[in-house]
């Protein structure tokens, strides 16, 4: 093998292990990295903002998953990163996130762009190291990688940097025999035979019973939808896995969410924390219902409250031998409660999708959201992946829109991804129908990637609810305070923004504008480039969330209800 330099062992590692597509934004303290992630033929997707780069990564590793990566600069470069990273932490997103140093004989020397980056990242990260030695550079990225996969533990993003310098240094030939090119598994584990006999006889005892999916369930979608069919489950999706299991499926319950949770009497987490999203398990919301968890991470079997029990493995495993145990014991308990809870989703379903056909204008005159969405909702592929993200619109769009695979801000509740999130997966799911929606002042964070979409061909449709206003935050001042202060914005033309940058854009003011801008916009995407849409939307109409106060953060709960029943529960009442 001829001579390389470790930047070129960096990119062929990276290779090795399956990495095709960087998110990236320039610099010198990473040249050596990017000139050779592009001769070992990896693609760069050049980006306008860290932060998106560490949002494409995550999109891309969401949609596809597999590894995500990012590379940013050194100094300002990685703080820029830190949203991003801080994102896919909390929703456990494998991303590898690499940078540079200043060369290590300058190193605490005051050197351009010089900060201890593991420093801040540690907290974020789990695994995050400075590699000094070119011996430590194969080893190392597997580290890496493996941690923010999960392998046996949470996944997560990882970091890692390199001094320019050693980026520059000629690798020994001892070390380019090609062993850093073996591939590598990931580990498997599996509860126990009797645990998972225990489980199987508590759901076939069971009456009520509900299961919910998150982050850990997408890679099982499949052995899921047999699962709740072998036990004649409830199902709730949330957030982190909507979409997985088809709309038909008849376990589908969503609209009776809140009736669901206080009834059931056995409910099973699958790849889910308890978070605030699902009332962290707290007895006030759930009653007392037997708690049965599901998940390949530890931190999803304990946090807020244990099963009983909780079984640890992997879950397209762990879902398959629970149904071949229910196929050959049957179902003792009754189904009855099943019949009721998918009666009263179709009536409550039936009449949201009448409320959007028939959505009326705002008292302004302009566009509501509903009818926004109820127009995107019918030019849907069954397999398109759906964004959303913002405050109102976010709430509307979150029960409105379906697709295979949906994406948001998160539990971080980190608004501004809807760009960045549309052009990485974009890139890592071609031939799928990418739709994101969002508010305009979530748009505004990242606007500047629709510069990136354009010039890396992203055919993703960008659909802004442009209200002026951060509406939901308009509507917590005037409900909680009785003033409205620094929460307007203006009705400031998006579309006109797009062409600039040569984004086919279009403005829509009115309600029967709608449809054919979609039309024309979806056409663009099918013929494989980004388009925008502009919709002028009323700022009137109120959302769930705003309505049920997650805007306005109480005390004990996410929402008012639960913190009312957690007040209650305290204070003794019924
Ligand atoms: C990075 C970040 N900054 C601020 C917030 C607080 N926040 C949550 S929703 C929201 C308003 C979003 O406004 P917009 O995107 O225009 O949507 P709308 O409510 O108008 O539909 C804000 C400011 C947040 N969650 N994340």
């Amino acid at each position: 093998m001829s001579q390389i330099n470790t930047a070129r062992l960096i990119a062929q590692t990276l290779r090795a292990r399956g990495v095709e597509r960087v998110f990236a934004l320039c610099g010198g303290h990473i040249m050596p990295m990017w000139m050779a992630l592009d001769a070992e033929g990896i693609d760069i997707i050049d980006v306008r903002d860290e932060r998106s780069a560490v949002l494409m990564a995550h999109a891309a590793a969401a949609v596809s998953g597999k590894l995500g990566v990012a590379m940013v600069t050194a100094g300002p470069g990685v703080t820029n990163a830190m949203t991003g990273i801080a994102n896919a932490h909390v929703s456990r997103i494998p991303v590898l996130v690499l940078s540079g140093v200043p060369p290590r004989p300058q190193e605490n020397r005051g050197a351009l762009q010089d900060m201890v980056h593991v420093d801040l990242l540690r907290p974020l990260t789990r695994y995050a190291r400075t590699v000094r030695h070119v011996t430590a550079v194969p080893r190392e990225l597997d580290a890496a990688i493996a941690a923010a996969l999960g392998h046996g533990a949470e996944a997560g993003p990882a970091y890692l940097d390199f001094p320019i310098d050693l980026q520059r240094e000629i690798v020994p030939a001892v070390l380019t025999t090609g062993d850093h090119l073996r591939g590598v598994s990931r580990p498997r584990v599996q509860p126990l035979a009797a645990d998972l006999d225990a489980a199987a006889a508590i759901i076939a005892g069971a009456s009520r019973v509900l299961v919910i999916s998150g982050r850990g369930a997408n890679a099982a979608a499949g052995e899921l939808a047999e699962f709740l069919t072998a036990a004649q489950a409830a199902y709730l999706d949330t957030g982190e896995s909507k979409g997985i299991v088809p709309p038909d499926h008849p376990s589908h319950i969503a609209a009776m969410r809140g009736a669901a949770m206080a009834q059931a009497d056995l409910v099973i987490t699958i790849g889910r924390k308890l978070d605030f999203q699902l009332a962290y398990g707290s007895a006030a919301v759930f009653g007392d219902a037997r708690f049965l968890r599901i998940s390949d991470q530890a931190a999803e079997l304990s946090d807020n409250r244990l099963g009983d029990p909780g079984l640890l493995g992997d879950v397209a495993t762990v879902l398959s031998e629970l149904t071949a145990r229910l196929g050959k014991t049957g179902l003792t308990g009754s189904r009855d409660w099943l019949a009721q809870m998918v009666a009263g989703h179709h009536s409550r379903a039936q009449a949201m999708q009448d409320r959007l056909d028939n959505a009326a204008p705002g008292q302004d005159g302009r566009i509501n959201p509903n009818r926004l969405l109820a127009e995107i909702r019918r030019r849907l592929d069954p397999d398109s992946i759906v964004i959303a993200d913002g405050g109102d619109i976010l709430s509307f769009a979150r029960v409105a829109l379906e697709g295979r695979t949906y994406l948001d801000p998160g539990p971080l509740g980190c608004i501004g991804i809807a760009t960045p999130f549309a052009v990485g997966a974009a890139k890592a799911a071609p031939g799928r129908q990418v739709v994101a929606v969002t508010g305009d002042g979530s748009f505004g964070f990242t606007a500047m990637e629709i510069d990136t979409a354009v010039r890396h061909n992203a055919p993703a449709l960008i659909v802004i609810s442009n209200n002026g206003s951060w509406a939901i935050e308009v509507r917590d001042q005037t409900e909680s305070f009785g003033r409205v202060v620094g929460t307007r914005l203006q009705y400031a033309d998006h579309a006109a923004m797009a062409r600039a940058f040569g984004m086919q854009a279009w403005r829509v003011t009115t309600h029967d504008d709608i449809g054919p801008a979609l039309d024309q916009a979806l056409a663009v995407v099918r013929g494989g480039a980004p388009a925008l849409i502009d919709a002028v939307t009323s700022p009137d109409i109120a959302s769930s969330d705003s309505k049920s106060g997650l805007a306005w953060v109480p005390d004990h709960q996410a929402l008012q209800a639960w913190d009312h029943a957690e007040r209650d529960w305290l204070d003794g009442r019924d």
